[in-house]
């Protein structure tokens, strides 16, 4: 069959943070290729399926991947080997069986999610499809027409990835523009207009993981104080043209003992209810639309609150509660907390799942945000996701970094291709 899998490699590369990750590559019978890598969080969920590492000191800090490697050619490729490519339900489920776990810690969520996506790409090149288009055809998705996504753009970077000199780690904006590449144009100029304005006030305009400004400011909220003098300076509207976004990623600033949110700049100690109280008050003073992981993983208590006092007015992204897991997500459903998830392919290991998790979420009316992580590769995968899904939003950092602009400018060229 020239659709079948004839051989599988996988090789240790290196991400947007010089740490190793995989890149793997598929080749089939007809001599078609396809070939993706994988992302890598920092602030990562306890509930998110294993990032297999090999530990060894000697190596990259212990960060190596090449067990994973291993896992892919030695344990995985042989069970693989004169499969359809196309069939890619059963080749997911093969590599779920393989590995036997919960949390795909025997064979890593890392060697399985990049088999299962160099298997997408390999696929979508040999039917001679884009990838957006393939992936709505062989789970046989149920949309008619493509929709592009609101991009949430990380401008002013804090937390695990901006060497902890903001409590909260992404301060996003969400141009609202009609077509994708305005909102990409917008976002630029805002994100330039917020680099002059720092410069003015004598701050740096280095940039953190994500590729926002990452600014020592004596209090959290005068990031959005800046980003808001930014929008205005670039001719823009805020709540009108442009949005905000918040992922504070707060299950890093949670104490389990204590049940206390700690926030270094504002020397503050929270609890949930103030916690909400604290978002509550930001919400009316500037125009947030969505916040992610507002309260911690496991603080299911204070996520039920938060979802009632402000489910109505905005959207509630669950990251690390949900981790793109079904099961999590069905305990959110059932206990009315958030209402929207953030889809992280890395966070559950293949895209059969992903889509099965983005299925669920879309059933119950929660909103869909694709994200990449804050380790990345130029891999675009998640653009065409994302379009695949009729997303409603794209996460994909700010707007410098060439692993983050990869993503927006692949979106730049389904938009033409789909007329979005
Ligand atoms: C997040 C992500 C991506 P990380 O918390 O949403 O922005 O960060 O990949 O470090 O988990
Ligand atoms: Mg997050």
């Amino acid at each position: 069959m020239p659709s079948s899998i004839h051989a599988i490699h996988a090789h240790e590369i290196l991400d947007s943070r010089g740490n190793p990750t995989l890149g793997v590559s598929i080749l089939l019978a007809d001599g078609t290729t396809g070939s993706a890598s994988v992302p890598s969080g920092a602030s990562t969920g306890v509930h998110e399926a294993l990032e297999l590492r090999d530990n060894d000191p000697k190596r990259y800090g212990g960060k190596g991947v090449l067990k994973a490697v291993q896992n892919v050619q030695k344990i995985i490729a042989p069970k693989l080997i004169g499969m359809d490519v196309m069939c890619l339900r059963e080749i997911d489920e093969r590599m779920i069986a393989l590995d036997g776990t919960q949390n795909k810690s025997r064979l890593g969520a890392n060697a399985i999610l990049g088999v299962s996506l160099a298997c997408a790409h390999a696929g979508a090149r040999y039917k001679k499809m884009p990838l957006y288009i393939y992936i709505r055809q062989i789970y046989d998705l149920p949309f008619k027409t493509f929709r592009m996504p609101y991009p949430t753009m990380n401008v002013m970077n804090g937390g695990a990835h901006a060497g902890w000199i903001l409590d909260f780690q992404e301060f996003m904006i969400v141009p609202k523009q009609k077509k994708f590449h305005e909102r990409l144009r917008c976002g630029s100029e805002i994100f330039h207009a917020l680099g002059g304005l720092l410069k003015k006030k004598g701050f740096s305009t280095l940039v953190g993981d994500e590729g926002g400004y990452s600014v020592q400011l004596k209090k959290n909220e005068e990031t959005i104080k800046l980003i808001v003098q930014a929008v205005k300076q670039a001719g823009y509207e805020s709540g009108k043209d442009v949005f905000f976004a918040l992922d504070p990623a707060t299950s890093e600033l949670y104490d389990e003992q204590t049940k206390k949110y700690t926030l270094h700049v504002d020397k503050k100690k929270l609890t949930s209810k103030e916690m909400i109280a604290l978002w509550r008050g930001w919400m009316k003073k500037y125009p947030i639309l969505s916040l992610e992981d507002g309260l911690a993983q496991d603080d299911w208590e204070g996520w039920r609150e938060l979802t009632k006092q402000l489910g109505e007015n905005i959207v509630l992204v669950g990251d690390d509660l949900f981790v793109t897991n079904t099961g999590r997500l069905r305990k959110g459903i059932e206990e009315k907390v958030g209402n929207a998830i953030l889809i992280k392919l890395n966070q559950i290991g293949t895209l059969s799942e992903t889509i099965d998790a983005i299925l669920l979420a879309q059933q119950y009316g929660y909103k869909i945000s694709v994200s990449h992580r804050s380790g990345e590769t130029c891999d675009t995968t998640i653009a065409d996701l994302a379009v695949a899904v009729n997303a409603d939003f794209i996460k994909a950092g700010s707007l410098s970094r060439g692993e983050r602009l990869a993503k927006y400018n692949r979106l730049i060229e389904i938009e033409e291709e789909i007329k979005g």
